[in-house]
C-alpha cells in the first residue's frame, strides 16, 4: 500500500486548525492533526514543502520505518514544528493501518486497559464564587475531575480566565499583552481551593495549571500551601526547561507534579521522569511526535512510576483529541486526560467516533481513529492569523504567559 499524495488543510473553524489528509493508491486515507497554535503555518509549510514530497511512494504500512526516515533523516531534529509535523504523518498512519484492518487504533496499540477513559474538564471564575460554581456545572456532568482556575485581583487577564465555560486564549489580529504579578497570584490560589474542598469534599479530583510562571521556589511555597486540599496535580509550576528546578519543588512538596505540554520529544522530559521528579507526563500525540514516539515516552514513564495525563485544550483538534483517547484506552499508565470540548463550527466539521459519557470519554470503534474531515465545509472557514497572548511583568519585562 503505497502513500500517492496529501493535503495539508488549513481552517478556522472557531480557531484555526492544520490537519494533514494522506492519500495510498488503495483510495484509502488517514487523517492527522498538525495545529502548531499561533505558528500555524510553519508546520504547514514543512509538511507540504518538505515532507509529502519526501514519502510520496513509501509504504504506508511502515510506520515505523517513515517515523525514523523523517526524525533521523532530516538531520535537523526535535523542536516544536518539525515533530508536529512527524506526529502528522504517524497519526495518519496509524489511521491507515486501522482503517485497512478495519479495527480501532487502540486494539492496534494492544487493546483496551480501561473500560473508559477519566477525563477532566476547565473550570474557572473572575471570583472564588463563580468558580466554584462552575466547578458545580461539571460536577453535575458527571466530571470527576475539574481543573480550577481564577482571576488574581489586580491583574486584568490571567491565563486560564474563560468566558462561561469556554477558554480560547489565542486571539485573531495582533498580539495582545498582558500583566503579570506572581506575588499577587500566590496569595490568591489557596483560597480557592480551600473553598473547593469544602464545597466538594475530599472525593472530586481537583488540579490546577500554573502555566510556567513561578519561580521553582515560588512553585515550592504554593505546592506546600496546596497539600491540605489534595490536589490530583500542579501543572507546570515552573518553566518546563528548567528540570533543576523540578528538583528543588520536590524538595519541599508532597503535592503531586504535572509538565509536558510544551515538550516535543522523550529527551525533553527523560530526566524529569527518570528521577521520579513528576506525577504525570503532559506530552500529547499532536506536538511529541505521534502515537509511535508517545507510546515510547509511556513505556519509560511506566518504568518509573509515572502517569500520562495527556494535554487537550482546543487548539488540539478532534483529530489529536481521537489519537489521544486511543493511547490513552490502550497504555497500562494513563493517568488522566484532558478535554475542552470543541466549539460548534469545530465539531461541524470534524464528525468523530469518540463520546463524552458521565467524567469519561471512549475513542468508539470506528476503524482508525474514527474522525473525518468535511473539506468542503473547512473550506469556508480560511484560516486566520491568531497569538497567544504575551505576559509582561508590573515594570514591563516580558514573562512567561
Ligand atoms: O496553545 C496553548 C494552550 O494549549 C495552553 O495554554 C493550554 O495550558 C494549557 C492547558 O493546560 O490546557
Ligand atoms: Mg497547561
Amino acid at each position: 500500500m503505497k502513500i500517492v499524495g496529501g493535503t495539508v488543510i488549513t481552517c478556522s473553524p472557531g480557531r484555526n486548525f492544520v490537519t494533514l489528509k494522506l492519500e495510498t493508491d488503495e483510495g484509502m486515507y488517514g487523517l492527522g492533526d498538525a495545529t502548531l497554535n499561533g505558528r500555524e503555518l510553519a508546520v504547514a509549510s514543512y509538511l507540504s514543502d518538505h515532507v509529502l514530497p519526501a514519502i510520496v511512494g513509501r509504504d504506508a504500512r511502515n510506520i515505523e520505518d517513515i517515523w525514523q526516515f523523517l526524525y533521523k533523516g532530516a538531520y535537523w531534529r526535535r523542536g516544536p514544528v518539525t515533530m508536529t509535523a512527524v506526529a502528522a504523518v504517524d497519526t495518519a498512519l496509524w489511521d491507515i493501518k486501522g482503517k485497512a484492518l478495519n479495527v480501532p487504533v487502540y486494539q492496534l496499540l494492544g487493546g483496551a486497559s480501561r473500560d473508559a477513559v477519566m477525563v477532566y474538564g476547565h473550570a474557572s471564575g473572575e471570583t472564588i464564587e463563580q468558580a466554584v460554581e462552575a466547578v458545580g456545572r461539571y460536577v453535575s456532568q458527571g466530571y470527576q475531575a475539574v481543573r480550577a482556575q481564577c482571576s488574581v485581583p489586580g491583574l486584568p487577564q490571567t491565563y486560564g480566565i474563560g468566558r462561561g465555560d469556554r477558554y480560547e486564549p489565542a486571539a485573531r489580529g495582533a498580539v495582545s499583552e498582558t500583566r503579570w504579578s506572581s506575588a499577587r497570584y500566590l496569595g490568591s490560589v489557596a483560597p480557592l481551593f480551600e473553598r473547593l474542598r469544602r464545597e466538594f469534599g475530599p472525593d472530586l479530583h481537583l488540579l490546577h495549571d500554573v502555566h510556567h510562571r513561578l519561580t521553582p521556589i515560588e512553585a515550592a511555597r504554593l505546592g506546600r500551601a496546596l497539600e491540605p486540599y489534595a490536589l490530583f496535580w500542579l501543572e507546570d509550576p515552573t518553566p518546563a526547561d528548567n528540570h533543576e528546578g523540578f528538583r528543588l519543588i520536590r524538595q519541599h512538596t508532597t503535592t503531586p507534579l504535572a509538565v509536558g505540554e510544551v515538550f516535543n520529544s522523550i529527551h525533553d522530559c527523560r530526566a524529569l521522569i527518570e528521577e521520579q521528579l513528576i506525577d504525570y507526563i503532559r506530552t500529547t500525540v499532536v506536538h511529541a511526535g505521534g502515537l509511535s514516539h508517545m507510546r515510547k515516552i509511556a513505556s519509560l514513564a511506566e518504568l518509573h512510576g509515572v502517569r500520562t495525563g495527556s494535554h487537550g485544550a482546543t487548539d488540539l483538534s478532534p483529530v489529536c483529541l481521537a489519537a489521544a483517547l486511543h493511547f490513552d484506552l490502550s497504555v497500562h499508565n494513563f493517568g488522566i486526560q484532558e478535554y475542552m470540548p470543541h466549539s460548534d463550527e469545530t465539531e461541524r466539521v470534524f464528525s468523530h467516533a469518540y463520546a463524552f459519557a458521565g467524567g469519561a470519554m471512549h475513542p468508539g470503534d470506528a476503524p482508525g481513529l474514527g474522525v473525518d474531515i468535511d473539506e468542503r465545509l473547512a473550506a469556508s472557514f480560511p484560516y486566520q492569523r491568531a497569538y497567544l497572548p504575551v505576559a509582561r511583568l508590573m515594570d514591563g519585562t516580558v514573562h512567561d504567559w
